[in-house]
This record gives C-alpha cells, sequence and structure tokens, in this order.
C-alpha cells in the first residue's frame, strides 16, 4: 500500500513547548499519526532536534522550519513509497538529509513521519502497533521505572541528581506494579509534606522537594518504601539517573555537586556513585559519569556491573555506531533507548536489536517533554524490550503510557508475560559483561 501524502503542523508537548504532528495518508484513506516529544537534558550526540531560534516566535523554540522541511522536502521524497517497507522509507529520509545527525532537515521532521508511517502500517494492516512493530514477536510486557522525585534540569536544579526511581522488583504482574508505585509514590508525598519538604511537581511528575543534600532523596525514598509496607530491595528497589554530563566540566575534568557544596575528580565521583549503590538498594543506575568520561564509565562497570543495572542514556544517544564502540569497551551492561534521540524507527530498532545481541539491557524511554502519544509503550512490547521509563505516576502524558501497557496485556490475553525482576538476570550471569 502505498504512501499518499503527509500533513504536518504545530502541536504542544507537556511542557507547551511547539513540537511536530504528522498524519500519513495511505493511498487507501487509512491514516497514521507520528507526534514527537523532546528533552531538556539532552545528550550532546543526540541527532539535531531543530528549532527556528526565533525569539520574537515562541521564544525562539518554534519548529515551523522542521514543518516545511517535511511539506517540501521528505513528502515528495516518501509519497507513493510502500507504507510497509519502513526501513526503505527511513533510508530515503536519511540519504534526502545526507548529514550525520539529522542537522539539515531536523531529526524532529524525520521522526515524525517515520512514526506516522509506522502507525499508518500497523491500521493498514488491522493491527495494534506493537503487533505490526514487532511482527508479533513481541509479548513480554515490560518492568517499569517509575520517578519519584525529579531534579536536576527538570526541577531547577534543586537537586544535582536528575532522577530518583522506583523500580518494583517484587511484581509478579503488571497490575501489581501499578500497585506498589502508587503505594510508594504516595507515602513518599506524605512524608514530604509531613516534614515540610515538598515544594511541588517536577516536570516528569515525579515531587519536587527542597532538600540539604543530595542523598536525603535517597534516605527518604527508603522511608517511603518502608512505610508504603515494603522492604526495600526486595518488593521495591531504587533506580537512579544521574545525568552526569550536566554535573562535568570538561574543561577541568571534575564534576560539581551543587547541592552537596562539593567539587570531584572522575575517581571520587565514580566512587560516590558506587558507594551510593552499595548503601541502599539501588538496582540501575544511568549515566553515573559523564558522556566523555570513558574512564569513569569503566571504573563503574567494573565495580559493580555484575549486580547493578548500568544504563547509558547520554553516552549512547540510540545511536547503533556508539552502542557497538561501547559494547567493545564494557562502558555499561544496558541502553537507554530513545526515539528521537536518533530520529527514525529503523534505527531504534536496530539500537534495541544490537543492545540485546550482546546480552545487554535496553530500557524504551520517554523524554521530559512528552505527549499524549502512547508509541513507546508498543516499541518496548514489540522488542521484548523488557523495561520502560516514562517519568513519574501522575500527568496524563505519563499515565498514557503505563495504561497503553495495560491495555496491551489484554489484548495479548494469554501469551502476555511479565517477568518483572527476572529480566536482570543476565547481570547476575555475568552475560552482560562480555563484548
Ligand atoms: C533522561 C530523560 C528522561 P530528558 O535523561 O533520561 O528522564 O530526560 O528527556 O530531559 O533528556
Ligand atoms: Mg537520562
Amino acid at each position: 500500500m502505498k504512501i499518499h501524502s503527509l500533513d504536518a503542523y504545530p502541536v504542544f508537548d507537556s511542557r507547551g513547548n511547539p513540537t511536530i504532528e504528522c498524519e500519513a495518508t495511505l493511498a487507501d484513506g487509512t491514516r497514521g499519526l507520528g507526534v514527537v516529544p523532546s528533552g531538556a537534558s539532552t545528550g550532546q550526540y543526540e541527532a539535531l532536534e531543530l528549532r527556528d531560534n526565533d525569539p520574537r516566535r515562541f521564544r525562539g523554540r518554534s519548529v515551523f522550519q522542521a514543518i516545511e522541511n517535511i511539506q517540501t522536502r521528505l513528502a515528495p521524497a516518501v509519497v507513493g513509497m510502500d507504507v510497509e517497507d519502513q526501513r526503505a522509507v527511513d533510508l530515503r529520509m536519511i540519504q534526502v538529509d545526507g548529514t550525520p545527525n539529522k542537522s539539515a532537515l531536523g531529526a524532529n521532521a524525520i521522526l515524525a513521519v517515520s512514526m506516522a508511517v509506522a502507525a499508518a502500517a500497523a491500521n493498514h494492516r488491522r493491527q495494534p502497533l506493537h503487533q505490526s512493530l514487532g511482527e508479533g514477536r513481541g509479548t513480554l510486557l515490560p518492568l517499569p521505572e517509575i520517578q519519584i522525585i525529579g531534579g536536576g534540569a527538570h526541577a531547577n536544579w534543586r537537586t544535582d541528581i536528575q532522577d530518583f526511581l522506583l523500580i518494583a522488583t517484587g511484581a509478579q504482574s503488571f497490575a501489581e506494579v501499578m500497585e506498589i508505585t502508587f503505594n510508594v509514590y504516595h507515602a513518599c508525598g506524605d512524608l514530604l509534606k509531613q516534614r515540610r519538604r515538598y515544594y511541588g511537581l517536577a516536570d516528569e511528575g515525579g515531587y519536587w522537594p527542597e532538600f540539604d543534600s543530595n542523598e536525603e532523596a535517597l534516605t527518604l525514598l527508603v522511608e517511603a518504601i518502608n512505610r508504603a509496607g515494603y522492604t526495600p530491595g526486595v518488593e521495591a528497589s531504587i533506580a537512579l539517573d544521574i545525568a552526569a554530563s550536566d554535573l562535568f566540566d570538561p574543561s577541568t575534568g571534575r564534576y560539581r555537586l551543587e547541592l552537596d557544596q562539593c567539587e570531584l575528580n572522575s575517581h571520587e565521583f565514580v566512587d560516590r556513585m558506587i558507594d551510593w549503590c552499595e548503601r541502599y538498594p539501588v538496582i540501575s543506575i544511568e549515566d553515573p559519569a559523564a558522556d566523555t568520561d570513558v574512564a569513569g564509565w569503566q571504573r563503574f562497570q567494573a565495580a559493580l556491573g555484575h549486580r547493578v543495572q548500568v544504563v547509558g542514556d547520554d553516552l549512547f544517544t540510540t545511536n547503533p555506531a556508539r552502542i557497538r564502540e561501547g559494547i567493545a569497551h564494557r562502558l555499561a551492561n544496558a541502553v537507554l533507548i530513545k526515539l528521537n534521540q536518533i530520529g527514525t524507527v529503523t534505527e531504534t530498532l536496530d539500537a534495541i536489536r544490537l543492545t540485546q545481541a550482546a546480552g545487554w539491557l535496553p530500557v524504551i524511554s520517554a523524554r521530559s517533554g512528552e505527549t499524549e502519544d502512547a508509541f513507546i509503550s508498543h516499541l518496548a512490547v514489540a522488542t521484548n524490550a523488557g523495561q520502560l521509563k516514562v517519568g513519574s505516576f501522575a500527568r496524563s502524558e505519563r499515565m498514557v503510557k503505563w495504561n497503553e501497557v495495560i491495555r496491551i496485556e489484554r489484548q495479548l490475553g494469554n501469551r502476555a508475560r511479565f517477568i518483572g525482576k527476572g529480566i536482570y538476570a543476565p547481570l547476575a550471569n555475568g552475560k552482560t559483561g562480555s563484548s
């Protein structure tokens, strides 16, 4: 079935910033929508998000040029192509752009089309997106990483550390994950309010706290798990996203923790991360070192990679070439996967397959600026990725992703699988260390 036309127009993300929605229409009238999210703590190796940078329009954040690029450059190239050949469509767009980081036309323009084509293909096949994307092989429901406390670039740097998240390691079903998370989230809110540490909600719906140190967030999270009636490290464990590139000064090679009033070199900083993971029930840590601090990554992975999930986000930026390098140099054991870091559905699928083939763990992730779209819930199931990170347990741009997994579980019926913390078995087997 041929792609007949593309329509593209500005809509708005969860921070109210302009973003792109694209509607692909097929020759038989079938349609598919793609809508693009946007990060705040973006990695320097991400594909380019094209903004107009005109201070008179949306404080520079409008996307009119990217939309024009869809209309004048991408539509003429992909109209007439087979909607079922996603790879060919994506490769054509990469070719038309012609740059390594999609900076000519914008990764946001290209991704909007790519997602719209994937959605139209699913609608044409009369299949849910997870089935169409995964060619029917996706049956594994993801174990969520859910933010309880937000900081860093998502809460005006109230804490240096960006995400304090929960993983419901005791859950036997997706429904149980939702219940454990709900209970801990609200227990944490109660504690913050009682102690007058509650400021509001951060960008992804987690609590925006008033703390005197970064570690206070860790102790509070442990208390919240206890107060909700669970054993820390058993039913409920902690995940962290340090987003360390944001704390690193490449000119001095030092990390700054503002709240703790200290500056550390790579060794000292990584040792502090290791220390936190040893003293608190941390099962997963993301970006524990800056994206250029290769020695820091190797130090962390060598120390704890056998029992803690070590996730590269800014380090890999969903880029298959960077992931391949990381695998060769044993920098981590897991990869955060974000569609708009690389800019096409095909390259995202390649990144996931590459990660899995190395015995590493993919974590499908939302951005801090999200939309009401639930493409990533389908992507997680389609690829049997096993994990999904979407922000907190509040706000509809987050909840729509969790709710969509519930719907997918019903669609899959008795084919649906949930293995919970079993997803981490390869860490203990030492399989993820291999290159
Ligand atoms: C991250 C994401 C999501 P952002 O760092 O993992 O939490 O944040 O989209 O701002 O890059
Ligand atoms: Mg991150």
